[in-house]
């Protein structure tokens, strides 16, 4: 009886597949299972966090209330993913420091920019190097590469062949086994 909850907080540019390997991961999970919960752009910037921008203020604020919901869902005992690019190094510390020690996974998605541009599903890129949008991380705004992340995930796999979202879950769910 019982699970214990955990955070897996994923950080990355946009484009990296945070939210596709998060939900990759999150079916796999309620397979065996698994009470969880998966907070992204979606579920949070479009309710929660409606009245916050893309400023260094608001994206500290907007990774604060999610570092809090994410503490009470833990607390619950429910596995929390997380997908927000987290671009400041102090705001995902902030939010380790609340949790209960170990209670924090860092999940770094080490994706070159370069592939995360390619992919541009939504064209954001292409605004951004347009200028049509403006501090769009990894463009013209920061984003602050974690220095000790409980989990790195690469592009690229030890032989050099591009991973899919499926390897990608698979070695962190390795992981949390
Ligand atoms: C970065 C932006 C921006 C700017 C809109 N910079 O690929 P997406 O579309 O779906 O993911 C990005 C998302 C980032 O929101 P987060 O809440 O994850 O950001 S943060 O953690 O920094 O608060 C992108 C879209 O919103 N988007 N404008 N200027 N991404």
């Amino acid at each position: 009886l019982g699970q214990k909850g955990v955070v897996l907080w994923f950080t990355g540019l946009s484009g990296s597949g945070k939210s596709t390997v998060a939900c990759t991961l999150e079916h796999a999970l309620a397979a065996r299972g698994k009470m969880t919960v998966l907070l992204d752009g979606d579920n949070v910037r479009h309710g929660l966090n409606k009245n916050l921008g893309f400023s260094a203020e608001d994206r500290e604020e907007n990774i604060r209330r999610i570092g809090e919901v994410s503490k009470l869902f833990a607390e619950s005992g429910v596995i929390t993913l997380t997908s927000f690019i987290s671009p400041y190094r102090k705001d995902r510390e902030s939010v380790r420091a609340r949790m209960a020690p170990g209670d924090f996974l860092e999940c770094y998605m080490r994706i070159p920019i370069e592939v995360c541009e390619q992919r541009d599903p939504k064209g954001l890129y292409k605004a951004a190097r347009a200028g049509k949008i403006k501090n769009f991380t990894g463009i013209d705004d920061p984003y602050e590469e974690p220095l000790s992340p409980e989990l790195v995930v690469d592009a690229k796999d030890e032989a050099g062949n591009m991973q899919s979202a499926e390897d990608m879950a698979a070695t962190i769910m390795q992981y949390l086994e």
